[in-house]
């Protein structure tokens, strides 16, 4: 029997728009039982001739210049919005409202006021909404929720998160889109804070307070030329405002009385993408490291006198989430992996008619500790939620 087909637009083709195509892709060939057969119909950006590289590039049916036409697109059911924040809300309420489902990169919006109105878009017009949280879909990650929800790291005492990159650390770094407020909204606060606070909220639990802390070291940068798929561009000759916080720290009290760390930043000279988190209960302690994202660090406090230590769990194991879908045990995944694993995840609640995991919900509770975190910075104190 044929599978009923899903139609998927995508507004965007960088680097986002590279990691989703990839995923749309794959997902039926790793997840054959997947309920739909997913097609690829249209890609969109501004630039003609880079969306029409990117439709042969990464394999779309159509490519389109004005992302109405696509939201407008009867034959298309699902719009991806993987364009900068700025215009995440109006592509994604648009799309609501003509009824197709929605699912967007973090963070959902510019501010709380865009994501809450585009959470009641997609509650108000009942479609499937989902957010690109992509790491929670590591093995690896997987993994530790299932062994925090089984208990076993008892109480949860500590959440202790870094998201350290230093991509823009040389101040001739070129004033790409994500260094400018009015297009990005933020800098490491909702480009990567928004990645271990989602961590923070899928294994920890919800925030109860916070105190922040955002910086910029580099006020002033040579404009921006045409920009790539790796976060670069071509530096210009004149100079711009950086307007967006080139880091972001702060402390956390959640609700279940862990407490937490989180430190953001752009400018950890070294560090690529070192997203690494560290959870202390009474039982024992998990470790991820994105660079080394197929591992689980595991310290058991129960283990036997004398042959207490972490211990590094390779998560490629069949039994372990989702790895059964790729390789033979220890033949690593990567980061377009996550991508997929969302999508399979996706389109299985999709066609059965369940709420999506994560979905609009996350990425508007996100934003809140987002906006809380810049208001306590504003205030110098601690904000609740
Ligand atoms: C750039 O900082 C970036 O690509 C983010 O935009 C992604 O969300 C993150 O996964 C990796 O770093």
């Amino acid at each position: 029997m044929s599978k009923k087909h899903v139609n998927v637009g995508l507004i965007g083709y960088q680097f986002m728009g590279k990691a989703h195509s990839n995923a749309y892709r794959q997902v039926g060939r790793f997840y054959p039982e997947l309920p739909v057969e997913v097609r690829m119909h249209t890609i969109c950006g501004r630039n003609q001739e880079g969306v029409k590289r990117a439709k042969e590039q990464f394999g779309w049916d159509h490519y389109e210049t004005d992302w109405r036409k696509v939201v407008e697109n009867p034959e298309i059911d699902v719009i991806d919005v993987s364009t900068p924040g700025n215009t995440h809300a109006e592509i994604a309420i648009a799309a609501a409202a003509a009824g197709k489902a929605v699912f967007c990169e973090k963070p959902i919006g510019n501010t709380l006021t865009e994501a809450h109105d585009m959470l009641k878009a997609v509650q108000q017009h009942t479609v499937p909404h989902a957010v690109f949280h992509n790491y929670r879909k590591a093995p690896a990650v997987g993994l530790a929720k299932q062994m925090i929800d089984a208990g076993e790291l008892g109480t949860i005492y500590h959440w202790r998160a870094t998201y350290l990159q230093d991509w823009i650390a040389d101040p001739n770094f070129p004033l790409v889109w994500r260094l400018q407020k009015e297009v990005a909204g933020s800098g490491t606060h909702g480009d990567i804070n928004a990645h271990i606070i989602d961590m923070a909220r899928h294994l920890i639990g919800e925030f109860d307070e916070v105190c922040g802390l955002l910086h910029t070291f580099i006020k002033e940068r040579p404009l921006a030329g045409a920009i790539d798929d790796k976060l670069g561009a071509k530096a210009g000759s004149q100079m711009g405002a950086v307007t967006v916080d080139d880091a972001a720290m702060f402390l956390a009290r959640f609700k279940n009385g862990a407490l937490g760390t989180f430190e953001a930043s752009r400018f950890a000279v070294g560090r690529k993408n070192y997203h690494r988190w560290e959870i202390n209960g009474s039982k024992g302690s998990v470790v991820f490291n994105l660079e080394k994202m197929n591992e689980l660090e595991y310290y058991n406090e129960g283990a036997a006198e004398g042959r207490k230590g972490f211990a590094v769990i390779q998560a490629t194991e069949g039994s372990h989430p989702w790895a059964g879908h790729f390789w033979p045990t220890g033949h690593i995944m990567g980061y377009e992996h996550t991508f997929i694993n969302l999508l399979a995840d996706a389109f299985t609640n999709l066609a059965e008619g369940r709420p999506i995991s994560p979905n609009f919900v996350d990425g508007y509770e996100n934003q809140r500790v987002l906006d809380a975190v810049e208001r306590s910075h504003e205030s110098r104190g601690w904000v609740k939620l």
